[in-house]
């Protein structure tokens, strides 16, 4: 299989953790985002010219959490997507929740605090700032109480649930962001970068 990817990329990030978890290796592409030549390379097989892109054989497939499913289905014995109905159904509800809250919000800030000076040069706004961090204190509270009574997002082991959430939190540090404030989800954050996949896939900076 090869994925479209750029270790700078946490949506990419977030099907490397799963692909390392399940033992799959890829037939990497790298994906400049700021070269042209990549890009049209890269709207070939996703028009939205967005990266993670999995290509198995004929078939095709962008969203980055469509890809990790796509990964544990096709893994067998594999534990991170449960079987069990509800629970499926609960590790599906926290990676819809990352894509459409969390990541998000984190992505608001690591736009305006590292990628928005690259791209157009222009120093991050202060109104954007502030929107992110009300929106991250937002997606944060509602994390922070569900960790204070559990180790991990669903069940009792790590799931697709809290690789999909955690990687945005790859910019943690080089985007400070606010988030002392949430013990609970800092510990479950230093519980994933022990593991082995978190580690392995640590490239970016
Ligand atoms: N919902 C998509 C988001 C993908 C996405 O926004 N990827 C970023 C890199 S992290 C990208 O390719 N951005 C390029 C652009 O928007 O032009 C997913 O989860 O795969």
């Amino acid at each position: 299989m090869q994925l479209y990817y750029n270790s700078y990329s946490s949506n990419t990030r977030r099907v490397l953790l799963a692909a390392e978890h399940l033992g799959i290796q890829f037939d990497l592409v790298e994906i400049n985002l700021a070269s042209q030549d990549d890009r049209r390379r890269l709207e070939e097989v996703n028009a939205n010219s967005k990266i993670p892109v999995l290509i198995d054989g004929d078939f095709v497939l962008w969203e980055s959490c469509a890809i990790m499913q796509y990964l544990a289905e096709g893994t067998p014995g594999q534990t991170v997507w449960p079987q069990d109905r509800q629970a499926r159904a609960d590790v599906n509800r926290w990676m819809f929740w990352s894509c459409q809250h969390f990541g998000p919000a984190v992505g608001v800030l690591t736009w305006e605090h590292i990628w928005k000076k690259f791209v157009t040069g222009q120093d991050p706004d202060a109104q954007e700032v502030a929107r992110g961090e009300a929106d991250l204190a937002e997606a944060a509270r509602v994390l922070e109480k569900h960790l204070s009574t559990r180790r991990w997002l669903v069940g009792d082991d790590v799931t697709l649930a809290d690789y999909a959430v955690v990687a945005p939190l790859m910019y943690k540090e080089k985007t400070r962001l606010p988030l002392d404030g949430y013990p609970h989800l800092l510990a479950w954050f230093e519980r994933i970068q022990a593991l082995p996949a978190w580690r392995n896939t640590d490239k970016a900076w």
